[in-house]
Order: C-alpha cells, then sequence, then structure tokens
C-alpha cells in the first residue's frame, strides 16, 4: 500500500490513517462517510469483492428483510431518500444489495475501501497511542481509530457434524449462497435449521427441488409476511413525509414507525384478544404481531396466550396432524427467539416432495458419503443446504485478533462474556468502537435505525476529541460495570432474560450465556448515550495529558510511516 520505494531490509512500510472501519455493509458505509466528512483519513476493509455487508453473503433464495423496507433504509440524508424507491413491502436480498450499492455510489464510498482483504488482526501501540491493523493481503496499516462495523449475524456457526467430510454431494450454507444461484432441479436437498434463514429458504427448495428433507430441532414461530408490492401512492406519501418520519423513527423504541399497541393482554375478553390478534395476522410481520399487546414480553400468560394463537394457525394450515404436531414450538417464550416471517412456510408441509424430520426425537447421527443419518434412519441426499446460524453478536469481533492495553486480547477479556460501555466501546482498547457490538439495542429492531445511532455518536465522540486536542479515549471499568448494572436491569422481569437462542449466545455451545443485545429500547439507547456525550463523555476517559498536541485526533502523520 506504500507508494515510496524501500530498500529490502527496512521493515515493511505501512500505510497510516486517521482510522480504519472493518466491513462494507450498513455501519461501515455510514461510518466511512461521516468520518470521511469530518475530515478524516479513513480506510474500509472489507472480506466481500464489493459493499452490502450481510446483504452481499445471505444471497439464497427467498432472502428477505424482516423490518418493512421504507424503514429498512437510511434515513441521514433527504437526497438519498428522494432517490430511491422500494419496490416490496419487505425487500428481498437483491434490491437491498442494489440498495446499499446506490448509496455507496451516491456517496461515492467504494473507492475508500480495499475489497477481498479481511481484517486479522489490531494490535494497540501503547507507545504511540495508535492501532496497528494486519490484513489477509499482507498489508499493516497504522490508524489512530478502529471502528469495527463487522455486522451482527455475519460470523457463522461452526458446523460440527459428523462425517462431513465424508458426504460427496454438495453443501450449501444460505450465508455463503453462491452467487450463480446452483440449479437444484431433480435433486434431492436436505436443509438442516429452520430459523429464519430456514423458514425462508424451504419453500424456495420445495419448488425447485425434487425432494426436500427438512431436519427440523426447535420449531420456530413465524407470522406470515404479507408481502406486496407498494403502491406509488404511499410511496409518494412516504417521500413527502420524509423529515417528520425520520425524527418518529429515531424517537421510536424499535427503530420503525411502530402501530400502537392495544394495551395489556388480560384487559380484553376473549373476543377482543381473537379480533385483535386477527388483524395484526392479517396485517402480516412480526414484529408489528408481537406489540398487538405490551404485556407479551413480560407476562407469561399473555405470552401464551399469544402463542397459542399462532399454535393455533400453525395447525389450521398443515393437512397432517402429526406434521403440524411436530412443527408447532413448544417449551420457549414466544420472542424468545427472533419471531420469524414467511411466505407459505407451513404451506410447504403439504406438499408430496416434503419431508419433515424430527431431530429432537431422532438427532443427527453423522454424515455419509451419500447422505445424513437421523434417529436410525439414512436420508439419501444429493445436496445438503446449511441455515444454521450464526456466532451472533460477538462472534465476528473476536474473529479478529484484538490486542489492547498491556497486549491484553479482547477473547481473553470477553472469555466470560463481552462486557462493554454501551456496546461502543471496551476498558483497555482505547480508541476501539464496535458498531452494533454486544449492549447496544443492535438487532433488537430496526438495526439500520440502531446503526445510525451508533455511528453518528461514534462520528460525535471524535469530533468532540479534535475540538479538545485528545489522542485517545477508552471506556473505564467504572464505565462499564455501570452499563452492565443498567442492561441487567432494564432484562429484569422480561421473558427475554430466559433467551435460548443466538440473543443469549445459547445456539454456540461453550460460548458464554448472556443477554446480548441492550434491551432496554433504542430510544432509552439514544438517550443514556446523548447524556453521557453532554456529560463530558461520562464513563469515558480521554488521555489529553499523555498525548502532545501534535498527536491530537486529525492531526497529519505522513501518508507513509514505518512501524518501529
Ligand atoms: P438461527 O435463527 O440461529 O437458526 C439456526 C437454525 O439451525 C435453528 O433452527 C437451529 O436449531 C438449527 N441448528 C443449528 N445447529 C444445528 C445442529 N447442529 N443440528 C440441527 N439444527 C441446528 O439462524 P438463521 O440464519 O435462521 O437466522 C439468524 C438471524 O438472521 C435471524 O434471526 C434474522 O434476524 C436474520 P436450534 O434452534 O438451535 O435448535
Amino acid at each position: 500500500m506504500s507508494t515510496r520505494e524501500v530498500d529490502a531490509t527496512e521493515p515493511a512500510p505501512v500505510a497510516s490513517y486517521d482510522a480504519v472501519v472493518v466491513g462494507a455493509g450498513f455501519a461501515g458505509l455510514y461510518a466511512v462517510h461521516l468520518l470521511r466528512k469530518q475530515g478524516l483519513r479513513v480506510r474500509g476493509f472489507e472480506e466481500a469483492p464489493s459493499v452490502g455487508g450481510t446483504w452481499f453473503w445471505n444471497r439464497y433464495p427467498g432472502a428477505r428483510c424482516d423490518i418493512e423496507s421504507l424503514d429498512y433504509c437510511f434515513s441521514f440524508s433527504d437526497e438519498l431518500q428522494a432517490g430511491w424507491t422500494w419496490s416490496e413491502r419487505y425487500a428481498a436480498q437483491p434490491e437491498i444489495l442494489r440498495y446499499l450499492e446506490y448509496v455507496a455510489e451516491s456517496l461515492d464510498l467504494a473507492r475508500e475501501f480495499t475489497f477481498e482483504t479481511r481484517v486479522e488482526a489490531a494490535r494497540f501501540d501503547e507507545e504511540r497511542d495508535r492501532w496497528s491493523v494486519t490484513t489477509t493481503a499482507g498489508d499493516t496499516i497504522d490508524a489512530q481509530f478502529v471502528v469495527l462495523a463487522v455486522g451482527v449475524l455475519s460470523s457463522l456457526k461452526p458446523l460440527d457434524f459428523a462425517g462431513l467430510d465424508d458426504f460427496r454431494g454438495e453443501t450449501f450454507h444460505t450465508a455463503r449462497w453462491p452467487a450463480e444461484d446452483p440449479d437444484l432441479a431433480g435433486r434431492r436437498v436436505g436443509v438442516i435449521g429452520t430459523g429464519s434463514s430456514g423458514v425462508q429458504v424451504i419453500p424456495m427448495l420445495a419448488e425447485r427441488a425434487a425432494s426436500l428433507t427438512v431436519f427440523q430441532r426447535t420449531p420456530n414461530f413465524s407470522v406470515p409476511a404479507r408481502n406486496r408490492p407498494l403502491e406509488s401512492a404511499e410511496i409518494e406519501a412516504v417521500k413527502a413525509a420524509h423529515p417528520e418520519r425520520r425524527a418518529q423513527r429515531r424517537r421510536t423504541r424499535s427503530g420503525f414507525i411502530e402501530l400502537d399497541p392495544f394495551g395489556e393482554l388480560q384487559r380484553f375478553s376473549a373476543e377482543e384478544r381473537e379480533r385483535i390478534l386477527e388483524e395484526r395476522w392479517a396485517m402480516g410481520g412480526g414484529a408489528q404481531f408481537l406489540r398487538a399487546f405490551t404485556d407479551v414480553g413480560l407476562d407469561e400468560d399473555s405470552n401464551a396466550y399469544v402463542a397459542d394463537f399462532i399454535r393455533r394457525k400453525i395447525r389450521a394450515v398443515v393437512d397432517d396432524p402429526a406434521v403440524a404436531e411436530t412443527l408447532v414450538p413448544t417449551g420457549y417464550f414466544l420472542g424468545t427467539k427472533r419471531i420469524c416471517v414467511d411466505t407459505d412456510y407451513f404451506e410447504t408441509y403439504n406438499r408430496p416432495n416434503v419431508r419433515l424430520v424430527d431431530v429432537r426425537k431422532d438427532p443427527i447421527e453423522r454424515f455419509t458419503a451419500d447422505g445424513v443419518v437421523a434417529g436410525s434412519e439414512h436420508h439419501e441426499l444429493d445436496c445438503v443446504v446449511f441455515a444454521t446460524g450464526f456466532d451472533a453478536l460477538t462472534g465476528a469481533i473476536l474473529d479478529v485478533d484484538i490486542r489492547g492495553r498491556d497486549g491484553r486480547s479482547l477473547r481473553d477479556v470477553w472469555s466470560a462474556g463481552p462486557r462493554t460501555l454501551v456496546g461502543l466501546a471496551v476498558p483497555g482498547f482505547p480508541n476501539l468502537f464496535t458498531v452494533t457490538g454486544p449492549g447496544s439495542p443492535s438487532v433488537l429492531g430496526n438495526v439500520v435505525s440502531a446503526i445510525e445511532q451508533h455511528v453518528e455518536w461514534i462520528d460525535d465522540c471524535l469530533r468532540h476529541m479534535r475540538d479538545h486536542g485528545h489522542a485517545t479515549v477508552e471506556a473505564t471499568e467504572e464505565g462499564e460495570s455501570w452499563w452492565a448494572e443498567q442492561a441487567r436491569s432494564s432484562a429484569r422481569g422480561l421473558l427475554l432474560e430466559k433467551a435460548e437462542s443466538w440473543y443469549s449466545g445459547a445456539n454456540i455451545p461453550g460460548k458464554p450465556r448472556a443477554l446480548l443485545p441492550y434491551v432496554g429500547g433504542l430510544d432509552t439507547f439514544r438517550r443514556v448515550c446523548d447524556e453521557i456525550a453532554r456529560d463530558g463523555y461520562r464513563g469515558f476517559l480521554f488521555d489529553q495529558a499523555a498525548t502532545p498536541p501534535e498527536r491530537a485526533i486529525g492531526d497529519p502523520v505522513g501518508t507513509t510511516r514505518t512501524l518501529s
């Protein structure tokens, strides 16, 4: 990356930037845009060959957002908003990817990124108060700040199936779907996993494959999407009201325009409950359905009532009563696994070419050369699709070997569970920011709204540092402990505390259990973060005294430097 001729005996030249941003999804694009706008020299790195982040990788058939597209987009720019028109209520992956390409092109962001390059490690040099970042391309980059915009659901859950290497058929992962869609016509396909990805891909594969065998461990609650083309009148109305809608979105708990809930379920008669739930069911969409009553996430009886409503819907759709019972979710509270949003998911099990295998009863024992053994049965398969999920929230951060003060590894520091201050910073790791990190609301709601808040806060913090001549910022241990308690108390009494899902790390064997996102709502989180900043960044430490002014933020440090 150097432009300077060097002697072969000299250490390799090091490109120097004010900030390195890792990832080119929603978060990375916005971070590069804002930091560049404030005059910082920024370099982005992205493993994929182009922008998109999660929407680049998750290109499996049926991949679609479970938040309505009119809200699942940036709100910060009137121009971006005016220049883009969504075609469907719930956008499919290709359209969201095109949207992110449009954003990158409109803001001229791609030139700030190095693609097909993974950041492998980042080490903080305490002598110089700077990070040394190394990539798979063999480059070392010197930077004052590192912003990890690596995504919440981007590190794959390891595939630990016995005999997998013996399998001679093809395997695919929904989150690494080939750019050229494989031809599955006439093939015997297996799918492992029935979370959001499985629920979306299964109806599509059933239409293409000769036979589809679904290996289900935990059945999921799913609400019909009722996806439809958007009408020009509603699009125009949303565009015309963009400033108000943006303000409204920023005030909400979940980061999208919320329908008002009706109140506590117990206050309503049986007839009224049914009417309300039918109304929300007919509207479609998981998040608004869960929000019909205010206490579904709090009260076990209310939760059970709404869960039963969905169970009845499943039984009404699925023809074979035994198959229906296998598909009916039991044993956990509605909403403690992310609710799915589907198109014809349960209907798919009425097709003659689809078979459901309950791997709770008949666990997957091993792969063979030509199939999968579950229980005592051998299922012959030509290909297997893994929809087995992610090491959520912490996985992609810890995939990077991060060393902070005293050379301490973030993997060690988080070995008993992640600890952050407002999900954005970790004590002992100065000038390192995590976007949608554990302890932030991130995916609980509209992640794009969360990302806008997180990135804008980081941008403001860096501006503050420049204005005050600070070189480093870091979370204090006290700040981190305070936030851990805030996060705990916001979860107290919620059924989410009992989550056995990727929300709590339960899907990854050996991962420490902790409710990973902050559950107090994006509105509260925004207020807390604003208060922190207003109070002179309470809970953070600026290392001004130890920093000569010439190394304050944004000061040029030369375009090419070598690390000592
Ligand atoms: P999820 O929601 O984590 O779902 C993964 C699915 O794979 C789930 O049904 C798992 O069953 C199943 N799974 C995982 N490992 C195994 C093994 N070893 N054997 C059998 N079944 C297994 O991931 P998704 O990709 O669907 O969705 C993630 C999020 O992306 C989603 O919530 C949206 O926000 C977007 P389990 O429940 O563990 O019994």
